[in-house]
């Protein structure tokens, strides 16, 4: 392998592999692993193919997995040190591709790594966006967005010779396919086709990340999820989607007839799936292409029917999407004929308006006659699927009996259930080989490649000197965090502290006012006199959409606690607060080994799944968390006695929803504590430090609105988090509880999850 990685140097920089510096680096062992995957084969044609249509993609780097994943990593390591280079140098140079907001994103990675590991005949179809998700930045305590882009220096696409004519009403782009190879083993692969247009320009974008929205033929593929909070980003959104539907399902259709595939079985050899609604109008794309070949409409509707289905990852409203059919029309008239009859069919099947596709909207009361047209895409998606699924046992509930009830009682049949899952080998074996290199020691390498075999780790969990050497593996985890933080974030972390961390997108039903109010609290108990059982390092990693205003009042307010504690030296020995500077899928590798305790305390029903409380849990760290999502699996495999979960339940809080009886007023003026934890977001030292405008509105909307009831659960949450502190004080209790967390972690393989849909839905 040297001489052939000395060859490669030599061809692409005319350099001694000594002589290249990181840049170059990067590239050679880049091109170097790019060569090996595109040699492996595709997985072999089966009878049906699954194309998975996601508009968020959020891969991580790639370098290190694939690396590690074509089992070349440690071989290429030694090579390098001999030459006297470190590997970890050009693998830390890599563009992250952050083609994604958080969950939903990160899962469709996730699942293209358990295509390739599994050999399924599967691949991903979305958008090149140039930018990512923005690049977060902090000033003066608030979050700035800046763009953040990662082709410049990658060579991991390759173009394709495959192009498409896209037309729009009054314009139209041409595509271009690039393909971008996923690993998993030495010997299987899976690809993501990412559609890009040739006309786009990214000097258009201004400072930060603003730019002419309307300038299509320049903007269209530029950033994920443009700030849509005006007319002109919700069009954009529509060009985005159209856009990837339109390129998806026309290299479907080619390669489905360049293969001999007839129309009329298109149903059962296609299957589609359809990751939230974003990629919905794939459904009426492909009505509009099979008709044009001659399929007739109705066939064409029962075929797209087979082979679509659909994934619900929110029962949050403002997430479901719907467009106004004005607008759908100025960007894609040719589609609005074919949602029409698509919403005459539900018409004249069902009546209950809850389930047409086209809604009648009165804009108000005064004048009934003004009728705006709005069009439900999650409507769309279910009658013209043949599954839905929710995300999690609790979620696929709630969809059943409450969201989307009708739908049910229509289809009892369609609904199914797929808990989500995450990749092992970027999360767990190639994030922390420490840990699983113990893990080898104790069990053996079965449990890689199953690893419901990690239930084997259950006969240590009383050994002492087992336990200690986990121990140790998370002190070590928790030296390498911290010198990165110290690093990044100039914060000097303490590593007998417990690692507190809740890193996930900033929401208000996910609840970080809530830890900041426990933060607060905890802080004025200091003060007091009243000491934490253990020292407490409280971790934030949060990005907040640009134009959520309140989150990002929330992380204001972090970023001033972190300000105004971490300088107090009565209390800063005792409890410290960070805020992870652009919290992305690189910086949750390094922070996961670390994490102790792992926060999932969303307002119950409002975490559709959650896959990050399963990151940390395969890492060893305890949950401390609602029964929401995915917790409550969790709760349900690791047992009472290994998690700690505090809060209302589910159906409580919808049951307090339908009532609208919630006062967040009541508990604050009945608990004293907590209103002096709230007052506090107001208090001298407070405002010393931040913006009054900011904090004043956080304070006004926590006391008179908290529509996500952060006051709910304070209470229980500072009683619950502090018997937690206390526990982990008794540290071999506390390694035991993390083994058994590890031990359980099995089902949350993402291969698992793909096992299911396959069972349930796919059928490949
Ligand atoms: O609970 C998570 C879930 O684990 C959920 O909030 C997230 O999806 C994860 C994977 O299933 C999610 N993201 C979105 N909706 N649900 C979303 C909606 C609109 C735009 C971007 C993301």
């Amino acid at each position: 392998m040297e001489e052939k990685l000395k060859d490669l140097a030599q061809k692409l920089f005319g350099k001694e592999i000594l002589d290249l510096d990181d840049k170059e680096l990067y590239l050679l062992l880049s091109e170097f692993s790019n060569n090996l995957l595109n040699k492996i084969e595709k997985p072999k044609k089966s009878d049906r193919k699954l194309y998975y249509f996601s508009a968020e993609f959020l891969l991580g780097k790639l370098l290190k997995n694939n690396l590690s994943n074509l089992g070349i990593r440690d071989e290429v390591k030694e090579i390098l040190s001999k030459n006297g280079k470190v590997i970890e140098k050009a693998e830390e140079f890599e563009a992250e591709p952050s083609l994604g907001n958080g969950g939903l994103g990160r899962l469709a990675a996730c699942f293209m790594d358990s295509f390739a590991n599994l050999g399924l005949n599967a691949e991903g179809i979305g958008i090149c966006y140039h930018f990512g998700l923005f690049r977060q930045k902090f000033e003066d305590y608030k979050q700035k967005e800046v763009k953040d882009p990662w082709l410049d220096d990658s060579n991991a696409l390759i173009k394709t010779d495959t192009k498409y004519d896209v037309n729009f009403k009054n314009q139209k782009v041409e595509a271009t396919m690039y393909d971008l190879p996923i690993s998993a083993r030495k010997d299987s692969r899976s690809t993501i086709h990412f559609f890009d247009i040739d006309s786009v320009d990214e000097s258009i974008v201004k400072e930060g990340i603003s730019f002419d929205k309307k300038d299509i033929e320049k903007n269209l593929s530029l950033f994920l999820y443009p700030d849509d909070s005006d007319e002109d980003g919700q069009k954009l959104r529509i060009y985005q989607q159209y856009f990837m539907v339109s390129c998806g399902g026309r290299y479907i259709l080619d390669e489905y007839i360049k293969n001999g595939g007839k129309l009329e079985e298109f149903g059962d050899k296609i299957r589609i799936q359809i990751n939230d609604t974003h990629p919905t109008m794939i459904i009426p794309e492909m009505i509009r292409l099979l008709t044009s070949k001659g399929l007739s409409f109705e066939k064409a509707v029962e075929e797209i029917t087979k082979a679509c289905a659909y994934t619900n990852h929110t029962i949050l409203q403002e997430a479901l999407e719907k467009w106004n059919y004005q607008m759908l029309e100025d960007v894609v008239p040719a589609l609005m004929p074919i949602i029409e009859k698509l919403d005459e069919i539900v018409r004249g099947k069902y009546d209950n308006e809850k389930v047409y596709i086209i809604e009648n909207k009165k804009e108000d009361e005064k004048n009934p006659e003004k009728l705006t047209r709005i069009v439900h895409m999650a409507n769309i998606a279910i009658h013209f699927s043949s599954k839905v699924n929710g995300v999690a046992q609790l979620h696929s509930d709630i969809l059943v009996n409450e969201t989307l009830k009708d739908f049910y009682e229509i289809y009892p049949d369609k609904f199914e259930n797929v808990t989500n899952g995450i990749s092992f080998k970027r999360f767990f074996h190639n994030c922390n080989e420490d840990l699983t290199k113990l893990i080898e020691s104790l069990i053996g390498p079965e449990f890689k490649d199953d690893p419901n075999k990690l239930e084997e780790l259950l006969k240590f969990q009383d050994d002492p000197e087992v336990l200690d050497k986990f121990l140790r593996v998370k002190e070590i985890s928790k030296e390498n965090f911290s010198k990165y933080v110290k690093e990044k974030e100039g914060v000097d972390l303490d590593i007998n502290s417990i690692f507190d961390v809740q890193i996930k997108r900033l929401h208000e039903y996910k609840r970080q006012q809530m830890n900041a109010l426990y933060v607060i609290d905890t802080y004025l108990k200091i003060k007091k006199g009243i000491l934490p059982k253990n020292p407490i390092t409280v971790i934030f990693g949060a990005k907040a959409a640009p134009s959520y205003y309140m989150a990002k009042n929330i992380i204001h307010l972090i970023l001033c606690l972190q300000e105004l504690i971490n300088k107090d030296e009565d209390v800063n020995k005792y409890l410290k607060v960070v805020m992870l500077t652009n919290y992305n899928v690189s910086y949750a590798e390094k922070i996961i080994p670390a994490t102790e305790i792992s926060e999932q305390i969303s307002l119950a029903s409002k975490e559709a799944s959650g896959t990050g409380n399963m990151k940390m849990m395969l890492n060893g760290a305890v949950t401390l968390g609602t029964l929401d999502g995915a917790n409550v699996e969790i709760r349900d495999l690791v047992g009472d006695e290994n998690i700690y979960i505090f809060g209302k339940k589910a159906d409580q809080i919808i049951d307090l929803y339908e009532k609208d009886s919630y006062k967040a007023k009541e508990i604050y003026e009945k608990n004293e504590d907590i209103k002096k934890a709230v007052d506090f977001i107001v208090s001298k030292e407070i405002l010393e430090i931040g913006d009054k405008e900011m904090l004043e509105s956080l304070h006004n909307d926590l006391i008179n609105k908290d529509y996500f009831m952060a006051l709910i659960d304070l209470e229980e949450y500072i009683e619950v988090k502090n018997k937690l502190i206390e526990a982990y004080t008794d540290k071999r209790s506390f390694a035991k509880m993390a083994i058994n967390n590890i031990a359980k972690a099995g089902f949350f393989s993402s291969d698992r999850s793909i096992r299911d849909y396959n069972r349930k839905i796919w059928n490949l």
